[in-house]
């Protein structure tokens, strides 16, 4: 038998000594996290906004990389095979719930409205509402969603997309990454990015509930894109454009996310 005192294992330091260890590693990491954080808060405090001359609302450039990183891998994910949820016509809202009318206000002449259509070459196609009407027709019921918080399952009727730009002999134009869009006046505009433009539930509609569009739903011809939400489904389209550049857009200006995909 040994008269030594044992050597204190960790098992067997005191209660207070046990107390102050515990607070010391805590007040440590505490303290850590602190630092970083902050070392964080200040890194991205000082990161240059992002140079894209006022496309998006201008946020730091870690932040819209973030942005953008986000929005490519969700459209591995929600590929153009992906189709939305569809309901059988008679789920379809009588009473279509209205929003905004930047840039559809003003009285509509519809005999002089043409859909105005720039190609890469520059030339501009002028195509009234009558040749947009022979093309094939599709009908969607679908819930439409706006963001600021309501959707209602809605009826809408025209020519897809696709089948606007084969008609229009327009395939070298969708090489491109972006279309463009804006009403007549100008003053609403919206940029979409191609895959979502040509998915095959984008309508250039004319009709809503079977009857022609209404002016404050955006006759003569409107955007329905159910991978989107509200804001980008603009009414009233005067002009599309194609683009390898981001186009402006309304409410990414005002710092909405840019793509608005569902
Ligand atoms: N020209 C134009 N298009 C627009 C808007 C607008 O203000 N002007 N608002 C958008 C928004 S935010 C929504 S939710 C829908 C609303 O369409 P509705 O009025 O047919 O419900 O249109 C979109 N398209
Ligand atoms: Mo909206």
């Amino acid at each position: 038998m040994s008269n030594r005192a044992p050597k204190k294992s960790r098992k067997e330091l005191s209660v207070d000594q046990k107390i102050n260890r515990r607070n010391f590693i805590s007040f440590t990491v505490f303290g850590a996290l602190g630092v970083s954080a902050y070392g964080g808060w200040r890194w991205l405090y000082n990161s240059p906004m992002e140079p894209d001359g006022g496309i998006t609302g201008n946020t730091r450039v870690p932040l819209r990389r973030a942005l953008n990183k986000t929005e490519l891998a969700f459209r591995r994910v929600f590929s153009n095979n992906h189709l939305v949820k569809t309901y059988p016509k008679e789920m379809a809202a009588k009473y279509v719930r209205h929003n905004t009318d930047i840039g559809s206000k003003s009285k509509l002449d519809a005999a002089a409205w043409r859909l105005q259509v720039r190609k890469i070459s520059g030339e501009i196609m002028a195509i009234s509402i009558d040749e947009i009407k022979a093309l094939p027709k599709f009908d969607i019921v679908y819930d439409f969603k706006c963001v600021e918080g309501w959707d209602q399952i809605q009826h809408w009727g025209g020519v897809r997309f696709v089948d606007f730009i084969k008609h229009f002999g327009l395939e070298a134009e969708t090489k491109l990454d972006y279309v463009g869009m804006e009403t007549p006046d100008k003053e609403y505009y919206i940029g979409l990015d191609m895959p979502s433009a040509m998915h095959p539930q984008t309508v250039l509609a004319y009709e809503m509930n079977e009857m022609p569009i209404p002016v404050k739903h955006g006759a003569p011809l409107r955007l329905i894109i159910p991978v989107k939400y509200g804001i980008k489904n603009l009414k009233r389209i005067g002009t599309i454009s194609f683009s390898n550049h981001r186009p402006h857009d309304y409410w990414a200006e005002q710092g909405y996310d840019y793509y608005s995909g569902l």
